[in-house]
C-alpha cells in the first residue's frame, strides 16, 4: 500500500483505494462501536475510524494524543467527516506511544508560548510555517528573475550598521565583536563584484521594546544593487511585495483562509504604491493633533495613524538626516534631507527601510565624524568609495513583520518558530 499524504486524500485523489498514512494522533473520541482517531501529518488532518470487530481496536484504545502512528485502511468520502473524507482503518500501528500531552484546549497563550516546541504541532503553527516557507520561495524567485545573485553575509561583525543602542556584543577570542544588525555594509562591498546581490539572513537587535512587532532575532530580506537611484529602489521594492502577495493568493489560498486572514488585502496590492514625503507625513499627523514635530522620528502611533489613511502599503521618503543612519545619501539641493524611504503597512507600520547610499567619500567621512563614529572601524567601508565608487541603493525587509501583516497575526512572535525577545529565549 502506498504511503500517501492526508491532503491527497482530502483532495479526493485516493477515493475508494487502500492507503497508508503516517502521522500523529491529533484528537480522539470513542463511542461503543467506533473509535474516531483524528490524525495529522505535515499536509493535513483526517478522521480515521476503527470498529470494534477490528483486531486494531486494542491498539486504538491504547493510542494517546500525539502518539505517532502508521495507519493502513481505505480512503472514502463521508460528508459527516470534517474535510469530507475519512479512512476506514484496517490496521493501526503505534510507533511512539505519547505520555499525557500537556496542551489541552483550555491553555492560555502564555502557556502555549512556553511550550512552543510542542505548540508548533498545532494546525495554526503548521499553516503559518508553510506560508513562511512559501514567502521565502517567492522572494528567492523574484530576485533571481530580476538578475540578483544570492550571497552569504557574516553574522559576527566588528562594525555597527544601525547604531549602538541595539547592538548585541560578544566576546570573540578575547575581542569585542557584535552580532549583525543588517548585512547592508557587506552587501555594499559585494555589489562591486556582482552588481546586484541579495541575502535572506538573520539579524539581531538588542531591542528593549516589548511590542507586537519587535524580535531580538529576525530574518532580514536585503537586496543591494549598483547603478541605481531612488526611483529604481521603490520600483523593485513595490514589485517584490506585489509578487509575494499575488503568489501567496494563488498558491497559499487554503492556508491563508484557514488562518482567517483577510486575503482581499493581499489581492488588493497593486503598484505603484502611494508615496509621500516625510514633511507631508508630519503635516498630516499634526493636522490630526498627534504630538510630533518636524525632525522627530515616527512612533508606532504615528505610523499607524498614517497607514490607516492609505489602507495598504505606501512609501514615506526624504527624511531629516538627523534621524537616519550615517550611510544615507544627502539630497544635494537640501542637505537637511536624506534619500531614505520606509515602506509602511496598516496595523504594523514600518516593514522596510531602504535608500540611496552615500557614494561620495568626503560626504561619508563628514557623516561618520558628525555622528562621532570611530573612523578606523569603517575604514574598509570607506574603501568602497575610494575604489570605483558607484551610485547604489538597497533595502531591508523584515520577514516576520511582513508575515504578521499578511496573515493578520496578533503578534510577530507567531511568525517565527522559536521567537527570541527580551523575555523569550526558551525553548
Ligand atoms: P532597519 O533597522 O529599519 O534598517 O531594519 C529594516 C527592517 O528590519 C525589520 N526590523 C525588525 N523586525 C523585527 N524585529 C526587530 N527588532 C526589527 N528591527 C528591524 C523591519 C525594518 O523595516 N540596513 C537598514 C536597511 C537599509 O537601508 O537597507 C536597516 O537594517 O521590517
Amino acid at each position: 500500500m502506498p504511503v500517501v499524504t492526508i491532503q491527497g486524500i482530502l483532495d479526493g485523489k485516493h477515493e475508494g483505494k487502500s492507503v497508508t498514512v503516517r502521522g500523529w494522533i491529533y484528537r480522539k473520541r470513542e463511542s461503543k462501536k467506533t473509535i474516531f482517531l483524528v490524525v495529522r501529518d505535515a499536509s493535513g488532518i483526517i478522521q480515521c475510524t476503527v470498529k470494534t470487530d477490528n483486531p486494531s481496536w486494542i491498539e486504538a484504545e491504547k493510542a494517546t494524543i500525539e502518539s505517532s502512528v502508521i495507519i493502513k485502511g481505505t480512503a472514502r468520502q463521508d460528508k459527516r467527516a470534517p474535510g469530507g473524507y475519512e479512512i476506514a482503518v484496517d490496521k493501526l500501528s503505534i510507533i511512539g506511544l505519547a505520555e499525557i500531552f500537556p496542551i489541552t484546549q483550555d491553555k492560555s497563550e502564555e502557556f502555549l508560548r512556553n511550550v512552543r516546541h510542542l505548540w508548533l504541532r498545532s494546525h495554526r503553527m503548521n499553516l503559518i510555517m508553510k506560508v513562511r516557507s512559501e514567502v521565502l520561495r517567492f522572494t528567492h524567485e523574484f530576485f533571481r528573475k530580476e538578475g540578483f545573485i544570492e550571497v552569504s553575509p557574516p553574522m559576527f561583525i566588528s562594525t555597527a550598521c544601525e547604531g549602538g543602542s541595539t547592538l548585541f556584543g560578544l566576546k570573540y577570542f578575547g575581542r569585542d565583536l557584535y552580532l549583525t544588525q543588517s548585512a547592508q555594509l557587506y552587501l555594499e562591498a559585494l555589489i562591486y563584484s556582482l552588481e546586484k546581490v541579495y541575502c535572506v539572513a538573520p539579524s539581531f537587535r538588542a531591542e528593549k521594546s516589548r511590542t507586537i512587532r519587535h524580535l531580538s532575532e529576525y530574518w532580514h530580506i536585503e537586496p543591494e544593487w549598483a547603478f541605481a537611484d531612488m526611483e529604481d529602489l521603490m520600483h523593485i521594492e513595490e514589485n517584490l511585495l506585489r509578487y509575494i502577495c499575488q503568489k501567496t493568493v494563488k498558491n497559499c489560498r487554503r492556508e491563508v483562509e484557514s488562518l482567517d486572514a483577510d486575503i482581499s488585502k493581499l489581492k488588493a496590492v497593486k503598484t505603484p504604491f502611494p508615496r509621500i514625503t516625510y514633511t507631508e507625513a508630519i503635516e498630516n499627523l499634526m493636522a490630526k493633533d498627534l504630538k510630533i514635530k518636524w525632525g522627530e522620528d515616527f512612533g508606532y502611533d504615528d505610523e499607524k495613524a498614517l497607514a490607516e489613511e492609505f489602507g495598504g502599503p505606501f512609501f514615506v521618503y526624504a527624511y531629516p538626516r538627523q534621524i537616519k543612519a550615517f550611510y544615507c545619501k544627502t539630497h544635494r539641493d537640501n542637505p537637511e534631507l536624506v534619500m531614505s524611504t520606509d515602506l509602511l503597512v496598516p496595523r504594523i507600520g514600518e516593514i522596510s527601510t531602504g535608500g540611496v547610499r552615500e557614494d561620495d567619500k568626503e560626504e561619508l567621512l563628514k557623516r561618520i565624524r558628525e555622528l562621532s563614529l570611530k573612523e578606523e572601524d569603517y575604514d574598509w567601508y570607506i574603501d568602497l568609495r575610494r575604489y570605483g565608487t558607484v551610485p547604489h541603493v538597497g533595502f531591508g525587509l523584515g520577514l516576520e513583520r511582513l508575515l504578521t501583516w499578511m496573515l493578520d497575526l496578533e503578534n510577530i512572535i507567531d511568525a517565527i518558530p522559536f521567537p527570541r525577545t527580551i523575555r523569550r529565549f526558551y525553548p
